[in-house]
Order: structure tokens, then sequence, then C-alpha cells
């Protein structure tokens, strides 16, 4: 049996995708001795092998400890259960004849199932370990550093990044289901790009955890729609939890709560839907980023004004469409639009989707009709109510009393963006629902899939995203 035919079926069987990484840090250790590195990865197997698919050793924190330490990683693959697969991670690469003493040392001597390689030297440096259908080769595509885009990212004669027409490669070269590609999960797009070249292989993705990479955009970028073809490898995020079998135990969980959305509905499951609207928002000047100061003094790395929004007719009108997609769905009489700047947003969505407007004043007049909302509406009517962004939800509240004092119903609020500081959980508790066109997180993504922004300013949002929701 092929490696990934192996591989696939104890997905299936255990119904996890995800690795664990052995990767004894001596700063992890109560004291940097070999036996103490061996007793720490023993325990980690010990407590998660019933969700691990596969195990990733590093063999860079063994030979650490001199011949001792290699003579360990064989002890610790011996003892792991013969039926998880051993993903030796060494990003070996050189001349065959050399190749081919690393592949007796990783498959023969150490046991392990298949290994990871630098495919820098080409084809021929791979073949000694891809010989044997049972044993895998991974492929450094697009690693999760920092510094991966020094050379993985260079544009070859063809406008692709080297990364890409190394995945390409691997397509080809693939001719007995044993090999795969590693693409950092710090880098969503490439994910993607990689996946789109390489429809099938399957890809270890590192750096979810410790090195910040997102969970779901990982699998949203990676997945195939048979909801396998993706490895989430994490060493530090489940050795230094404070219980690593729980740790797991909630990322298996949580990946197999997105594989089933993806899976069910995957006609549904668009990532990138509003792919052009996020981009035509970031060009007109809608989004920016920075370090900016909020009205609760908060810093934070992007600033969003959909105030200008009526300058731009055109991409008003984008908005409104995105919008009138989600009030389709929904059941009202008319639309509230907020003041300010969801007033010229909800005439956009108005006109287009042909629903009756009114809006609530912000400063009540004391003179002639002395409204407190102006247009024409009804006792007992449902509204759903337009406004551009959300952070708290609750400047949400205090437009609801107003409608509500007026007999009016409310069910629905529909917004562009979405900043995720907790609206959404506020708006259902008090049992209203929020449609969002964009979160802030799916904004970002979508910006630095289109190489907009820069990995770097993607994380520095999500990682915004979780402190606001914190405070
Ligand atoms: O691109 C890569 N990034 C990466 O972190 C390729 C890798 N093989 N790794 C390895 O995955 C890294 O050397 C370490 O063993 C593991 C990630 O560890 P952690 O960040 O989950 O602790």
């Amino acid at each position: 049996m092929s490696f990934f035919t192996n591989l696939e079926k104890r997905a299936r069987q255990i119904n996890s995708l995800l690795c664990i990484g052995l990767d004894p840090h001596v700063a992890d250790l109560p004291e940097p001795t070999v036996e103490a590195a061996l007793y720490f990865c023993n325990k980690l197997v010990q407590a998660t092998q019933d969700y691990a698919l596969a195990y990733k050793p590093n063999i860079a924190f063994f030979e650490a400890f001199g011949s001792e330490g290699y003579q360990a990683l064989k002890t610790l693959i011996a003892s792991i259960p013969s039926e998880i697969p051993v993903i030796l991670d060494a990003k070996r690469g050189d001349i065959a004849s050399t190749a081919d003493a690393y592949a007796h040392s990783a498959f023969k001597v150490l046991g392990a199932h298949a290994i990871t390689l630098n495919p820098y030297l080409g084809y021929d440096s791979i073949t000694p370990f891809i010989k044997d259908p049972k044993h895998g080769a991974f492929l450094i595509c697009k690693t999760s550093n920092p510094g991966a885009s020094d050379i993985q990212d260079i544009p070859l004669v063809s406008g692709r990044p080297v990364y890409e027409h190394l995945a390409s490669l691997a397509r080809g070269w693939n001719t007995q289901n044993n090999i795969g590609l590693v693409v950092g999960a710090t880098y969503p797009s490439a994910l993607k790009r990689v996946r789109k070249a390489a429809p099938t292989l399957w890809i270890l993705a590192p750096g979810v955890g410790a090195q910040g990479g997102g969970l779901e955009d990982t699998l949203k970028a990676g997945l195939r729609p048979d909801g396998l073809g993706v490895i989430i490898t994490i060493s530090r995020g489940i050795s230094r939890a404070d219980d690593p079998r729980q740790a797991a135990g909630n990322f298996v969980n949580q990946i197999n709560a997105f594989r089933q959305t993806w899976t069910e509905t995957p006609q549904m499951v668009d990532p990138y839907q509003h792919q052009d609207l996020a981009k035509a928002l970031f060009e007109a000047g809608c989004i920016k980023f920075g370090d900016f100061t909020l009205k609760s003094g908060h810093h934070s790395p992007i600033y969003i004004d959909l105030r200008i929004l009526a300058s731009h007719p055109q991409l008003l009108f984008k908005v409104a469409t995105a919008y009138n997609l989600i009030l389709e769905s929904l059941t009202f009489d008319r639309l509230a639009a907020i003041p300010y700047t969801a007033i010229p947003i909800g005439t956009a969505v108005s006109l287009q989707g042909k629903w009756p407007l009114i809006y609530p004043r912000k400063e009540v007049k004391d003179y002639g009709t002395k409204a407190k909302i102006e247009g024409v509406y009804h006792p007992g009517e449902r509204v759903a109510v337009i406004d551009d962004l959300t952070t708290t939800g609750l400047s949400k509240f205090e437009i609801i009393e107003t409608l509500t004092q007026e007999n009016l119903r409310i069910e629905d609020i529909v917004v562009l963006i979405d900043r995720e500081s907790g609206a959404n959980e506020k708006l259902i508790d008090a049992g209203y629902r929020l449609h969002a066109v964009f979160t802030l997180s799916k904004l970002v993504y979508l910006l630095e899939d289109q190489g907009l922004i820069s990995a770097d300013q993607r994380m520095a949002v999500e990682k915004f995203i979780q402190e606001s929701k914190i405070d």
C-alpha cells in the first residue's frame, strides 16, 4: 500500500487530520539530557495517540544530543504504535548517491515512514526516498518562516513563483502516490495557489499555534473537496499546553467542525466570495493599515472608513449588491439605515433591491413633525437594520430601541464589515441575527490573498481581533 493510501485510511478511520510534532526543545525539559528528551516525547505520544493522524519528530532536536540523540530518536519511533505513520522532519537534499544514504538512515535505521525533503537539487535527488511507494516524501514548497519569500517567491519567466512551479513538478512526479508538499500555515494565499497547482497532493501545513498561522484559513485554502488533503502539524501548540491530550482533542474538534461544513455544503463555502469587492474597498481607501487610535483609546492596526463610499458611486453600487445578496434571503417589510454612514449605503441598497427605506434620526427635532424616524412605516412591520460596521454591537441596541418604541419589529441587522469584537455574540444573546458581508478576518485574508497586504499585516489584525475579544 502506498504511503498516502495508508495515511488516508487512518485519516478516515480515526477522523483526524492532526499531526503532532515531537520537538523536545531543551527549554521545555526539566534537564538538558537525552533521557529527558525521550521521556518528554514518550509522554506526548502516550497522551495524544488517539488523535494523531501522524507524528512528526524533527531530527534537529535529537541530533543536538549527538549519537545518543540519534539512538533516542530510533527508540522513540520504535515505541510509536505501528499503525501511526511517522514523518521524519529532516529536510534532506543531496545528490542521488548521497541521498541514498540519507534514505537508508531515515527508513531503514530510524524506521520512519516518510520524510521531509528540500527538493532544490531536483528530481534525481528525491528518487532514493520515493522508490518504495510505502515510503512518503514531503517536499518543502513554501515554508512558514518570515524569510520564506527570499527565494521561494521569486517569479519565474512564466510569472509564477518558484514554490508554485515546484507544486506543479511534484504533481507530475507523484506517480506512486507517495509525494506530498510542505506549505506553511502562515501563508494561506500561497497554500491556495499550491492547491490549484496540485489539486490532489497531500499538504503538510506547519505554523498553526506558536507561529501564528490560522487553522480555518489553512483548511479553507488547502482542503480538497473531499475534506482531506491537508495535514495540520502542530508541535509547541500541543506540547506546551497544560493538558496536551486536551489540546490535541480540541484541535481535532476544530478541524472536524470546519471539515463538516466544507463537505456538507461545498457550494455554500466560497472562501473567495467578494474578493473583488475587498480589493475595490482597499483601493478606494476605505481600509487603511497603520497604527490608529480608536474612540476606545485602543490602538488598531487597521482603520475602516466607509463614509467615503458616498463619493464612489460604482463602488457603492457593488457594496449595495453584496447587501442585497444577504437581504434576498431575509423576510422584512422595510429597511432602516443608521445615520450617518449607512444612509447613502441604505439608499443604494433600497434603489437596487426596491425595498422601502426609513431612518431613525440621530438628533431628534423639536419643531415640525418632531419625528424620531423619517420615512413611512406602520406599527407591527418588520424592519431589517442596515449599518456599515459593527464592533461591540452596543450602538445597535440604541437604534433597536428607537425602532421598537415605534412598534417596529427587528430581527436582522446587516452590515458590510463585522469587526468581530463581540457584536455577533451580544446580538444573538438578545435574540437578533447579525449578517456581515465580511468579517474583519475574512477581509484581511482576501486582501493578503491578492497581494495587497503582507502576511504580517494580516496577522497583526488577527492578533488585534483576539485581544479586542478578551477586552
Ligand atoms: O515551513 C516549515 N515550518 C516549520 O515550522 C517546515 C517545517 N518542517 N516546520 C517544522 O514544523 C519546524 O521545524 C517544527 O519542527 C515544526 C513547527 O513547530 P511549531 O511551530 O508547531 O512548534
